[in-house]
């Protein structure tokens, strides 16, 4: 008898058991007598996929079927990390499948292990996109992400010599969390040339005809809630040739080769991701990739809407998009497009449904990050979305005009196209009047976009389009799944697990904060963490690290306004002052392992010579006995997700020390101190934010203000600058040799001494050694540390990306959850 193939589902140890089993044997076609750990990660994560399989139609299917309204979050970066540990700890039954494992002969963090990262993704954008998925499905918004299935994810990094060399990251080998739709494609245009006609009523109508067609093919990954059967959408898109496999006429007529070769040039749109984090290129094929998703996405949603009958008025009322910085800033032009010139709208009348459709979150303030692309790119590529595009530059203008008709030089500031050679699309400028809102992901941040590059568009539309939004991360990856340990200690005093989905309740820990034997088991768990990260460094570098040591952590981006070079000279500065030291006085001194990890752009020279300086440091420190483990620098290779999971949880401080006024947010910070670290910084992002919280004694803060940054940045160019004494001994003892041809260092010193300090490295020297004085003077007091982590652990609940996404949904969004 024909049967339904029902996905199978599991509830414990025994039915996971037998789902794994079937797996292997089927699925995998191998024997359990010849299972390794790859083919144990396989088939444990095509059991858990099975089980969110059911859970995943049920959502989707209420979702159409009440018909509320929907979130679609459109992002260029996912930065995914692992799913199988996530998708074990969402639907409950890790437990189950650890127990499951070990009887199968697995321990089940070998397993997990197995696992490559989904790195589809830079750094806090992307990263914050996946928090963000994760927040959307537990609290039961109907949302789905948009993004590009890149074959290439973010380069992995390898050091070799002290420098780093970027190797192809292929992931896509087995990833049994995709699901390909080769039945949802789009066929996407570029090039080509605008058609005008006049219809008998008189009205001129555009269309765009001509170039050539790529094919979009979906690919489908389920967003499991946590507890919660809500299971969303991420849809990524792949590119493809359109018309099948080749182009027949030209394979018949024997041009294999170049059948071929297209083939193989439309497949390059959604190739790689593009490697640089707020730097900005300015590279067709970005621009093509950005158009490519962006239309691929439109033309799903439009789809979706038109089946629900609605008249297009409501289109609002039923979409909400959300636009992930001003990469997808062209879906406002190609939505304006498909309501004009495909379904015949008024311009108004479609204005107005686009301006209410869509909202706009800026990352960064750097003018090196901000997006522009040349007129004469965009006109060869998408001509009927340049002429929109001036079409909307018109009608802004002229209103802008209206209401200040004394101000000349508004209309050259705020127009989208900047008068320059070549002329420019200003995307940001595009975003803002494309869109309802407009948030920053910081308080300082959205007040400084506010009162600098966005200030002309406050006086034009009312500082209520202006918004901010603090962000947040998600606890159960940052520290449920992280810190298992102290996220089972936390529960003992919580009153259970509910502070994952409150992570207010954390604030119960406070009275805690006192107790003895709490501060010690609290105390054993960061221990053991450090344990662990120690084997980590061992395994991956060699060097022995001593896990009683203060851990100090600056893992992001290597870039130079987040400051490593700050951080590398003061561990220089240190080891300096332990060199000049008797040996009696040194056994007085506190030890330090000094952690630094992150990717440098590929092109960014700069922050290349930045991480190669960290490791000629390492290389004399390391191997310097008279220093023993009074000091070890230490460069973890290949900094992403899953390694951040191990480094979080074992820091006892971590780094955060950006130029003020340069880090819209961060958002390590906030995981760090979420698992029980302190944290050292200057005053800018959530840094300023997380102090309001935790209090100001519960944080080491330092340097100069965003306020003062201008000025000094003046003086510096324009004045004297001298530079801090105790940091030129540092660079006095670089250019000796001590670490290494000097040569290699000369033009980080030389950003610092001769062009202006750009960021203030010498302006906060003194202060941030100071401070990291404070800090050993502190951590010798283990007692009253333990004590500030506690607290501080129990005033983080404001940073949960749950706060988050309401604050999104309620500001913005307008949209409701789904109860189920
Ligand atoms: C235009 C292109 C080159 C570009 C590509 C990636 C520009 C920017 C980016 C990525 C930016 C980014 O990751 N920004 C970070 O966003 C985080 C989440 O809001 C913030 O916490 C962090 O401060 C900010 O640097």
């Amino acid at each position: 008898a024909w049967q339904r193939n029902q996905p199978r589902s599991f509830s414990d140890k025994n039915g996971f058991e037998q789902e794994v089993v079937r797996h292997v044997e089927t699925t995998l076609a191998r024997s359990v007598f010849n299972c390794d750990e790859i083919a144990a990660y396989s088939a444990t994560s095509l059991a858990f996929r099975d089980r969110l399989i059911t859970d995943w139609n049920k959502t989707q299917q209420r979702q159409t079927y009440r018909d509320t309204k929907r979130v679609y979050y459109l992002s260029l970066e996912f930065l995914m990390g692992r799913a199988l540990d996530n998708a074990m700890l969402n639907v409950g039954l890790k437990d189950a499948a650890k127990d499951g494992l070990q009887e199968l002969g697995f321990r089940i963090e070998d397993v997990i292990k197995q696992e490559h990262d989904a790195a589809l993704g830079n750094g806090g954008l992307g990263r914050l996109a996946a928090c963000f998925l994760d927040s959307l499905a537990t609290l039961n918004f109907p949302a789905w992400g948009y993004g590009l299935r890149y074959r290439y994810g973010i380069f992995k990094q390898e050091i070799i010599d002290g420098y780093q060399v970027e190797v192809p990251d292929y992931w896509l080998d087995f990833n049994p969390w995709e699901f390909p739709r080769h039945d949802v494609t789009v066929d996407i245009q570029f090039f080509g040339h605008v058609n005008k006609s006049t219809k008998a009523d008189g009205k001129t109508i555009s269309s765009w005809e001509g170039g050539e067609i790529v094919q979009a093919v979906a690919y489908d990954v389920p967003i499991p809630g946590y507890a919660t059967p809500t299971t969303n959408n991420l849809r990524l898109w792949s590119s493809k040739a359109s018309g099948g496999e080749f182009d027949f006429q030209k394979f018949n007529s024997g041009d294999y080769e170049s059948s071929v070769a297209d083939q193989q040039r439309a497949e390059t749109i959604s190739a790689v991701l593009y490697p640089n984090d707020n730097l900005e290129r300015g590279k067709e094929l970005r621009l093509k990739q950005q158009y490519f998703w962006v239309a691929a996405s439109l033309y799903d949603i439009v789809r979706r809407f038109k089946k629900s009958k609605r008249s297009w008025k409501e289109f609002p009322d039923q979409i909400a998009i959300q636009l992930n910085d001003t990469h997808p800033t062209l879906a406002i032009v190609e939505l304006q497009r498909i309501l004009i010139d495909v379904e015949g709208l008024e311009w108004d009348v479609a204005w107005n449904i686009v301006t209410n459709t869509f909202g706009y979150t800026n990352h960064t303030v750097l003018p090196e990050a901000l997006e522009k692309w040349p007129v004469g790119l965009v006109q060869h590529l998408l001509p009927r979305h340049l002429q929109i595009i001036y079409d909307i530059n018109l009608f802004f203008l002229q209103t802008v005009e209206k209401a200040f008709p004394k101000d000349r030089d508004i209309l050259r500031r705020v127009s989208i196209i900047e008068e320059s050679q070549p002329k420019m699309v200003r995307m940001a400028y595009l975003a803002i009047v494309g869109s309802h809102k407009v948030n920053g992901v910081a308080e300082l941040h959205s007040d400084l976009i506010r009162a600098t590059i966005f200030k002309d568009f406050v006086e034009i539309y009312g500082s209520d389009k202006f918004t901010n939004v603090t962000n947040g991360i998600t606890p159960r990856r940052w520290l449920h799944q992280a810190n298992p340990r102290l996220s089972e200690l936390i529960a003992t005093k919580c009153g259970g697990h509910g502070f994952l989905k409150d992570l207010t309740l954390l604030n119960k820990l406070e009275k805690h904060a006192g107790d003895k034997d709490f501060r010690r088991e609290w105390a054993e768990i960061k221990y053991a963490n450090k344990v662990r990260l120690a084997k980590h460094i061992k395994d991956t570098t060699g060097v022995t690290v001593n896990p009683a040591a203060l851990f100090d952590v600056q893992v992001k981006r290597i870039h130079e306004y987040k400051r490593q070079q700050l951080n590398i000279f003061g561990v220089i500065h240190r080891y300096l002052t332990l060199k000049a030291m008797t040996p009696e006085e040194r056994k007085k001194q506190l030890a330090r392992v000094s952690i630094f990890g992150g990717k440098a752009a590929p092109g960014y020279w700069m922050a290349k010579q930045i991480i190669h300086l960290v490791n000629s440091v390492g290389a004399v420190v390391n191997n310097d006995e008279e220093i023993g483990d009074l000091l070890k620098v230490i460069f973890l290779e290949d900094y992403n997700v899953s390694k951040a999971e191990i480094i979080c949880p074992a820091s006892d401080i971590s780094e955060h020390i950006s130029t003020a006024g340069t880090e819209a947010s961060g958002t390590s910070n906030m995981k760090f101190v979420l698992n029980g670290g302190l944290i050292i910084g200057t005053c800018d992002g959530a840094n300023i934010e997380i102090t309001r919280e935790v209090g100001e004694s519960n944080i080491f803060l330092f340097g100069n203000l965003a306020e003062d940054v201008e000025d000094l940045r003046h003086a510096h160019t324009y004045g004297s600058h001298s530079i801090d004494a105790d940091l030129e001994k540092v660079f006095l003892e670089i250019e000796k040799g001590t670490f290494g041809t000097p040569h290699d260092f000369g033009a980080m010193i030389g950003a610092v001494r001769s062009h202006g300090d750009y960021y203030l490295v010498s302006d906060d020297f003194h202060s941030y050694i100071e401070t990291h004085h404070l800090v050993d003077a502190a951590y010798r007091n283990q007692d009253e540390w333990i004590a500030k982590c506690i607290t501080s652990v129990a005033r983080m609940g404001f940073f949960t990306s749950d706060r988050c996404i309401n604050e999104y949904a309620e500001e913005i969004w307008n949209v409701e959850p789904l109860v189920v």
